[in-house]
């Protein structure tokens, strides 16, 4: 559904909003919790072959170094919507 998925990282840099691409992918702490979520890192899609339509969900597959390939599904939202229930967003 798209050409390819890239781990970017936003950060704020003299008052700009920046992304960066983090090609050696995202480093997992042990016993951690990563947050991917609008502002920080994220996964992008690039090249998408179509128009996702907000309600229908993607496949994405994870690479992990060691725990191997997990496939999830995400559901697609519109821009600046809320994290679905249940979720916590704690910093
Ligand atoms: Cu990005």
């Amino acid at each position: 559904m798209a050409g390819s998925v890239e781990a970017h990282e936003m950060s704020m840099t003299d008052g700009v909003m920046r992304m960066r691409p983090m090609p050696e992918g995202i480093q997992l702490p042990p016993g951690g919790t990563v947050w991917l979520r609008p502002g920080g890192m994220h996964l992008m899609l690039v090249g998408p072959t179509r128009a996702f339509v907000p309600g229908e969900r993607v496949p994405l597959t994870l690479r992990f170094e060691r725990a191997g390939a997990v496939t999830v599904e995400l559901e697609v939202a519109t821009a600046g919507a809320r994290a679905p229930a249940g979720e916590h967003h704690g910093d």
